[in-house]
């Protein structure tokens, strides 16, 4: 099938949209040509207890380094996702959640029961200490409280990191000790596919390394045994018996932090995105209703992790500070069965469904049987995000699930950009199967060369904004000089986003995946530098070098080449034991795919390891390796072609 396959924008779509092609172009030019202009109006689209009257005041040259977006506003995140919406949706369900066991009962949280959740859990913190500033960390499964204990941070002007129920107590502590947490929230477990996650007792081993942490609310969700420590530990159902469902929202300034997120990148440990309040808001706002049509009363799923940004931006905050309704789903797409995911399609009847590739990919492997024993009837528009998408499975999520009558909105963004960047709009921009296709409004995109050199027309290279957009992020946690060094010290005066990209002769965007040394494994990124320091933390391992490489369902898959200390044997058991201590180290998500044992590393006379060669025996392309000459023993290569494990 030609990639280049163009479906247009469906009659029907393009009489009733709320942004049309015309629109599209004449609103993008608006957004650039006068850019104040355009977000003095698409700002207000949230409330503020004290309008803004500056609009942006920032620069990308170090000289002048520094970003703000409304910076004279006062607001209330809490406040535009719940109070606004009392009087005149207070009824309408914010909230619908879907259990792990299709036999337990869902829960149906109108925005008036939200708002009264939100303000109990507001008050739990603020009777445990917390202050407006204070960091907290959430460690929550996929249960409403994530969320109520996300709005109840804003409430109250705390800001929250929330750290994905998989990582392990390692990755916990880092996190909390990153950004001096006072509070964490948890729960007893956690619950997917059928299977346990101790989450309290992760929480226990991790505080063991985090003095700041005083208190710990614990959410009872599988009423499972769990230790208590007295004077920090509390139970949530306990201590909101006792507090008042009345809470006052702290104004905050549109600067003021929001929350904090733990993200990879290509060297060191994760680093803090910090995301502040009235910019982050109203992109959120602003791409959810317009990239998905949103419309008042429909059912909206976003089946993301409340742990990566795309659940805060398209779970949470986006959906809320619109009035929508959003299903948070406790489980996994194919658990019990691969129908699942469209199973709890037609039990809520939902309208718009935002998913992963990587999801798409092994439910395709299924065949079409468990999609089209389902009715979807509801279904109209569906999304994808987290990392480039096949033109097959594309294509599938179309034809099949989609049953060739809804879009399919491939949104390309960041936890750096707050929330989608490039995307179709669903009444105005025809569809290229594998492309994110066009800029949203006020992202200025450019594509240059390794020099910085800017390509213009169709070509490939890497992809850089030129402008700021109001969702961008505004520090790394603790390192303002890391963000400057990180983002804006490649290409000066723009920011590097760390991806590939082709612009075909239409103008459209195709993303070809990360150019630095961030790996995509089912659309959760990873550092490899923090695999590499997670395997030589064992010791048996004397050195590690972690490279990605293609695989049908993940995406990318982890390839690590391992050189073991003196004396150590290679062994299937060990390789076993390896495997696991990275699991233990970080998480199950960086669980490394293949482990080579290699006598050495391919490195030039300097001591850099070559990835690049490393890359290219991972994917099995062992028939050109370029030039070796520089490496100080090219005798390695040859040894690590021969030992290539499969
Ligand atoms: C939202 C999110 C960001 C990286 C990004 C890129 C990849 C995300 C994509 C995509 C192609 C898309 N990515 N969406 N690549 N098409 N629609 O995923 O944030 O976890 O920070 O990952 O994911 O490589 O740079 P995050």
């Amino acid at each position: 099938m030609s990639a280049e396959t163009v479906i247009p924008v469906p009659a029907e779509w393009a009489a009733r949209a709320k942004v049309d092609t015309a629109r599209y172009a004449e609103m993008y030019r608006q957004s650039l040509g006068a850019p104040d202009a355009f977000w003095l109006e698409h700002g207000r689209r949230i409330d503020w207890i004290k309008p803004f009257t500056k609009v942006s005041n920032w620069s990308f040259d170090e000289a002048d380094f520094g970003i703000k977006w409304f910076e004279d506003g006062v607001l209330n995140v809490s406040a535009n996702c719940l109070d606004r919406h009392l009087e005149s949706r207070g009824d309408d369900i914010a909230i619908i959640w879907e259990p792990d066991d299709p036999k337990a009962e869902p829960r149906r949280i109108s925005y008036r029961e939200l708002h009264a959740e939100v303000c109990r859990f507001a008050n739990v913190l603020k009777a445990a200490g917390a202050k407006k500033g204070d960091r907290i960390t959430i460690y929550l499964p996929m249960i409403p409280e994530a969320a109520f204990a996300m709005l109840a941070c804003t409430r109250i002007g705390a800001i929250h990191s929330v750290v994905f129920g998989g990582f392990s107590p390692d990755s916990i502590a880092g996190r909390v000790q990153d950004c001096d947490s006072n509070i964490i929230i948890t729960a007893d477990e956690g619950l997917r596919g059928g299977r346990k996650v101790a989450l309290k007792a992760n929480v226990d081993v991790a505080v063991e390394s985090c003095p700041s942490v005083k208190k710990v609310v614990v959410v009872r969700h599988t009423g499972g045994e769990v230790a208590m420590t007295a004077g920090r530990d509390f139970w949530y159902h306990e201590a909101a018996a006792g507090v008042s469902a009345d809470c006052p929202p702290e104004p905050m300034g549109a600067e003021d932090p929001l929350f904090i997120l733990y993200t990879s990148g290509s060297t060191g440990k994760p680093k803090g995105v910090l995301h502040t309040t009235g910019g982050y808001l109203v992109w959120a706002s602003l791409t959810h209703e317009l990239l998905f049509d949103y419309r008042r009363g429909e059912i909206y799923w976003c089946a993301a992790d409340v742990g990566w940004v795309t659940g805060h931006s398209y779970i949470v905050y986006g959906p809320l500070a619109n009035g929508a309704t959003t299903l948070m789903y406790e489980g996994v797409p194919n658990w019990p069965t691969p129908s699942r995911i469209w199973e709890v399609v037609d039990r809520h009847q939902v309208n718009i469904l935002y998913t992963a590739p990587t999801v798409l990919r092994s439910l395709m492997r299924e065949g079409d049987g468990p999609v089209t024993s389902t009715s979807r009837k509801s279904l109209r528009l569906l999304g994808t995000v987290g990392e480039p998408i096949n033109p097959e499975a594309w294509l599938w999520y179309h034809r099949v699930p989609g049953e060739g009558r809804c879009p399919i909105i491939d949104t390309w963004w960041q936890t750096e950009t707050g929330a989608a960047m490039i995307a179709p709009f669903p009444g105005a921009t025809d569809l290229k199967p594998g492309s994110a296709t066009k800029p949203f409004f006020g992202v200025a995109l450019e594509i240059v060369d390794a020099d910085g050199k800017v390509l213009e027309g169709a070509t490939e290279g890497n992809l850089v904004v030129t402008r700021s957009w109001p969702g961008q992020m505004r520090t790394v946690w603790g390192d303002h000089a890391r963000f400057f060094q990180t983002y804006f010290s490649t290409y000066k005066g723009k920011y590097f986003t760390g991806d590939g990209c082709r612009r075909d002769a239409d103008g459209y965007f195709w993303i070809t995946g990360r150019v630095d040394d961030v790996i995509n494994v089912s659309g959760h990124r990873m550092g490899t530098a923090e695999v590499e320091s997670a395997l030589v933390a064992h010791a048996k391992v004397a050195e590690a070098a972690v490279v990605g490489f293609p695989h049908d369902i993940k995406g990318q898959g982890i390839y690590a080449y391992v050189t073991l200390n003196a004396g150590e044997e290679p062994s299937d058991d060990l390789r076993s034991e390896l495997v696991k201590w990275v699991r233990t180290e970080i998480g199950p998500i960086a669980t490394p795919d293949t482990i080579q044992f290699s006598p050495g590393l391919p490195k030039t006379r300097s001591g850099k390891i070559m990835r690049r060669i490393l890359r290219k025996i991972a994917e099995g392309d062992t028939s050109n390796l370029g030039d070796t000459t520089t490496l100080a023993d090219p005798s390695v290569v040859d040894s690590l072609v021969a030992n290539r494990a499969r």
